[in-house]
């Protein structure tokens, strides 16, 4: 059986690699190839013009029409990734017996409708499959917009491998991590996850709809996985997982084998993690292991809205954890402390406020631009307005209005200019 994989183009009006990667299609081509199929794979967005020292870097990309609903929005709206002839021109020519089609976040679907458009001029008659983040969130938007097949969610993966006449047993599938090799002639980095799922439920995800049951892969096979890479060159190792220190007797025994592997390499979490559950001991790992500005989930200071939002964290979680990752060795400006930006009825100078205390107790602040995504409690209130997935962008906050947005940029920069102070701190590490 031959499949064709394509990860999808970003059109925004602004994308970067922030180690960027499928890691789910990804785990499932991989999977396909343990069975035997044969995967030629496209991923639109594997060109980038820059690199920094970690990996991370700008995409190739063009400036394309915005569509009619964000045209309000005074920015360029692009195609980040190749070009569609570049793609045309990557198409098989052999036969193919089906093509796999990824999706990621729910307002890039119209690169979905553009890329799929062409797969069908080019392969007349062969079914296109659609899954991923967006197929599981916006089913029925989706079924409208994309000419494909079919739309697999993410709990209907059994039907797929049903559909396509392979054998799934899902537990053996929880345990694959991704084969980069197969996909990538070169890799900046390797993106990992310990687990799938999150035994959280906060009010503005949607990881009940997309999880699994929270499960984690051995420490074993984590710690082999980054060996093996550590020895093909890669320096940069990225979790994505959703409640990466939650099992703390797993993470303490994952970390220690990491040391214990001596390799000299970085490890990176762009998605937060949890003060919480920072203990002394595993804040002296994170530093033994290179956790390299570790992010770490706080939204506000905000008590009330801390308890609405999922009660993961206090205040006093925040100081705690602070002095253990100070007393681990981690520097100012070393860590970083997210705050939600664009809340519904946001007090932005609250926020400032709760910036300058973070900035004050050593913390680098990043800004995390909120966005309702459907199937959250927080979506429900405002569905009526968010008519298009177009809207779910976090660079709209399309809960104020279009005067405010400037001063959000403005928020954004006074944040910048925080950090700035640390920047210092910054150039070291990243010698
Ligand atoms: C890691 C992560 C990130 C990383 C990397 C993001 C990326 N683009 O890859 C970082 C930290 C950069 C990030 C940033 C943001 N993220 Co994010 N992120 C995630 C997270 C936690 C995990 C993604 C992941 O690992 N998926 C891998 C695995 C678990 O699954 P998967 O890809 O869905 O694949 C499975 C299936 O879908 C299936 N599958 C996939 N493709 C296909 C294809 C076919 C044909 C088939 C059959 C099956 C199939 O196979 C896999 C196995 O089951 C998700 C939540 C989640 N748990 O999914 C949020 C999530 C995707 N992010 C979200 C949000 C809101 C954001 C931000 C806007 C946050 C912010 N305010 O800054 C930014 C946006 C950044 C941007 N513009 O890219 C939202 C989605 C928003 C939306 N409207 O779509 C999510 C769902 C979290 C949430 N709040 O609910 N994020
Ligand atoms: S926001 Fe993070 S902790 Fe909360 S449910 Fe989503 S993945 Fe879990």
């Amino acid at each position: 059986m031959n499949i064709l994989a394509i990860n999808p183009w970003i059109y925004d009006f602004a994308a970067y690699d922030f180690w960027l990667k499928p890691y789910g299609f990804l785990v499932l081509l991989s999977y396909l190839k343990k069975k035997n199929i044969h995967i030629d794979y496209i991923d639109c967005l594997e060109q980038k013009i820059t690199k920094d020292s970690f990996g991370r870097g700008r995409y190739v990309h063009e400036i394309i029409k915005t569509p009619e609903v964000v045209a309000h929005i005074p920015r360029y709206f692009k195609r980040y990734g190749i070009s569609p002839e570049q793609l045309e021109k990557s198409l098989p020519e052999k036969p193919i017996d089906a093509i796999l089609v990824t999706s990621s976040m729910t307002y890039w679907y119209p690169a979905i409708i553009d890329l799929a458009a062409i797969l069908r001029r080019h392969y007349p008659g062969i079914p296109i499959y659609l899954g991923g983040t967006y197929a599981t969130l916006c089913t029925e938007q989706a079924a409208r917009a994309i000419d494909c097949d079919i739309i697999f969610t993410n709990d209907s993966l059994g039907d797929f491998f049903r559909t396509i006449g392979i054998d799934f047993d899902e537990e053996d599938f929880l345990k694959i991590l991704p084969d980069y090799e197969l996909f990538y002639s070169h890799l900046d980095y390797v993106v990992l996850r310990t687990s799938w799922g999150c035994p959280h439920r906060c009010s503005f995800c949607a990881i009940e709809k997309l999880g699994v049951q929270y499960v984690t892969i051995s420490p074993e096979e984590i710690i082999d996985f980054i060996d093996t890479y550590a020895r093909k060159n890669i320096k940069d190792f990225v979790f994505y997982d959703d409640a990466l220190l939650y099992d703390q007797e797993y993470i303490t025994s994952l970390f220690k084998g990491i040391v214990r592997l001596g390799h000299k390499i970085r490890f990176h979490t762009p998605n937060a993690l949890h003060l919480r559950y920072l203990t002394q001991g595993i804040a002296d790992l994170l530093k033994q292991c290179g956790f390299i500005n570790p992010h770490f989930g706080l939204e506000t200071l905000d008590r009330d809205l801390q308890k609405t939002w999922g009660d993961k964290v206090t205040t006093e979680d925040l100081i705690r954890a602070i002095g253990f990752l100070k007393n681990a060795g981690f520097k100012d400006g070393q860590f970083s402390l997210y705050l939600l930006l664009g809340y519904p009825g946001q007090d932005l100078t609250q926020l400032k406020k709760d910036a300058v205390t973070l900035s004050g107790m050593g913390a680098k602040v990043s800004l995390a631009e909120f966005s309702a995504v459907p199937h959250t409690e927080i979506y429900a209130h405002f569905k009526e307005k968010l008519t298009d997935p177009l809207l779910h962008n976090n660079s709209l906050f399309c809960f104020f209005s279009e005067k405010k947005i400037t001063e959000f940029w403005e928020v954004k920069e006074y944040v910048r200019n925080l950090n700035r102070k640390y920047a210092a701190t910054h150039a070291f590490i990243n010698k």
